[in-house]
């Protein structure tokens, strides 16, 4: 997915993580990023899991947005197997509202890093754009790209209410 090749790799640990997904999906197409989207399940498919970490840095994949919900331990077992950042994105799942899948994701145990972002749709955007952030270290074009995202944010906040009437019409 995404026409250049792929420097992030989104895993989910389910097709039902999708509609949280999207909102990486929208800001990696926003940025130009390539970017491959695989539904890897911890505990329904195991061997998935280990071919798809040990793979990931020959494929060239510099970063991973790993999803998952409930007891989510997709991303704490992709990290132990690369060293490639691993940005963990809690899902708001139906009955604890993500607070199982944010608990399960941040308390990892010391050694084995994942980088844990809000729960739901803020934070797969927002692993976005830390995976736009990391790789735009290295990549100029990326950097640009970011500074122009962060410029229109900026923009699009305006300081009087009564402006935001003449600014949606436009
Ligand atoms: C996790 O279980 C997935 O990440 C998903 O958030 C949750 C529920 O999965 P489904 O029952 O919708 O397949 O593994």
């Amino acid at each position: 997915m995404g026409e250049a090749a792929a420097l992030v790799s989104i895993a989910m640990g389910s097709y039902s993580d999708m509609r949280v997904i999207e909102s990486s999906i929208k800001i990696l197409q926003e940025l130009e990023i390539g970017y491959e989207v695989k539904i890897v399940s911890a505990h329904r498919t195991p061997n998935r899991l280990y071919s798809y970490a040990q793979s990931a840095k020959s494929k060239g994949i510099q970063v991973i947005i790993a999803a998952a919900g409930g007891a989510a331990h997709l991303p704490g077992m992709i990290a132990s197997m690369t060293t490639i950042p691993v940005l963990g994105v809690p899902i708001d799942s139906k009955h604890l509202k993500g607070i199982d899948s944010l608990l399960s994701i941040v308390q990892m145990p010391g050694g084995v890093p994942v980088g844990t972002l809000a729960i739901g749709a803020p934070g797969a955007k927002n692993a976005a754009l830390l995976a736009a952030s990391i790789l735009a270290l290295n990549n100029r074009n990326i950097a640009e790209k970011l500074d122009i995202f962060r410029d229109r944010q900026t923009q699009s906040i305006l300081e009087e209410p009564e402006a935001y009437e003449s600014y949606q019409a436009r």
